[in-house]
């Protein structure tokens, strides 16, 4: 029997098509290939490793998940990141950001039992700022932290709800998600352009998720911007319960299968009539359920 070093136990720190980045538990950087045709690797995601020389790796197992952060349309699904604990959804003062993607950025942290945090970027931007904490009123109601802040001036409000988490910021392009982590992070600028002269895409958008320490407790996840968030992989009857506020009422329609509609004795719709929900609530749920 030949001596075959057993794999090592590593992270995936960033994902760039079939290519992986991977840390080892000793600190040391391998580039990695999956296995076979078994995919399915994302940033967060533990593994083994074996070495193969010249820092590179084949990753020949996926360990088990904590947590997943998923979106789907009804053609494919896309893991956004795994063993997280928590989605920083970060929008901003300027350029304008879609409500819509919040609702279902929401639904979709609360279906994978996740916490949530919303922040608003670019507070420097007065005006703005303020309109658009109007529009966010709804969700701080509803009992999610609501954070306003510059990632330019001042990222310190941000620290204390980093602390012993693994949090992945997802929103639009241009929100400021990777000025929020250049900010946390002093060495990370240098690193992407490091990786993304090395794929020549020679613009600033962030192409691939890449996760960063902040210390031995607490990871940040940096994602591409996304314009839509599907919520295909959910069903019905888990949607309805993802949106928190729908929660007492549920069960108190008089059909047992309400979807919430036109259906007489609903008890959803009656808490809207009673101000008990807001309608921006149960309009964005009548869009996801399609
Ligand atoms: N005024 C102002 N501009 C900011 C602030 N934070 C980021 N920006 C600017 O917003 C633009 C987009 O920032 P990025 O950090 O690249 O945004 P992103 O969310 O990572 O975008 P994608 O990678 O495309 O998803 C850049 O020009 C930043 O300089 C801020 O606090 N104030
Ligand atoms: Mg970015
Ligand atoms: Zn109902």
């Amino acid at each position: 029997m030949p001596n075959v070093p057993s794999p090592r136990h590593g992270a995936i720190i960033a994902s760039y098509g079939r290519n992986f980045l991977a840390e080892l538990d000793s600190g040391a950087l391998v580039r990695c290939i999956t296995a076979g045709k078994k995919g399915g690797v994302v940033c967060g995601d533990r593994v083994l490793i074996r070495l193969s020389g010249g820092g590179e790796g084949i990753i020949v197992e996926r360990l088990p998940r904590t947590s997943l952060l998923y979106r789907a349309d009804a053609y494919r699904e896309k893991i956004l990141a795994a063993n997280i604990t928590q989605v920083i959804v970060v929008v901003a003062a300027a350029p304008s950001f879609y409500e819509e993607l919040i609702h279902r950025c929401l639904a979709a942290v609360e279906g994978g039992g996740l916490k949530a945090l919303i922040v608003l970027n670019k507070s420097d931007l007065v005006e703005p700022t303020a309109r658009a904490l109007k529009t966010l009123e709804l969700f701080k109601q509803l009992g999610y932290p609501l954070l306003s802040l510059s990632a330019n001036r001042d990222i310190t409000p941000l620290r204390p709800y980093l602390n012993g988490e693994t949090s992945v910021l997802v929103g639009q392009s241009g929100m400021g998600k990777t000025s929020i982590v250049n900010a946390l992070v002093p060495d990370s600028a240098a690193r992407t352009g490091e990786i993304s002269l090395a794929l020549d895409s020679g613009k600033h958008t962030t192409t691939h998720a890449r996760l960063y320490h902040l210390d031995d407790a607490s990871h940040l996840i940096d994602s591409p911007g996304l314009q839509e968030f599907g919520l295909k992989h959910l069903h019905e009857a888990d949607i309805q319960r993802t949106f928190v506020e729908f929660r007492p009422f549920l069960g108190h329609c008089r059909f047992r299968n309400c979807r919430h509609l036109r259906e007489p004795g609903c008890a959803v719709r009656e808490a809207v009539a009673q101000g008990q929900i807001d309608p921006r609530r149960l309009a964005a749920y009548h869009r996801i359920i399609g």
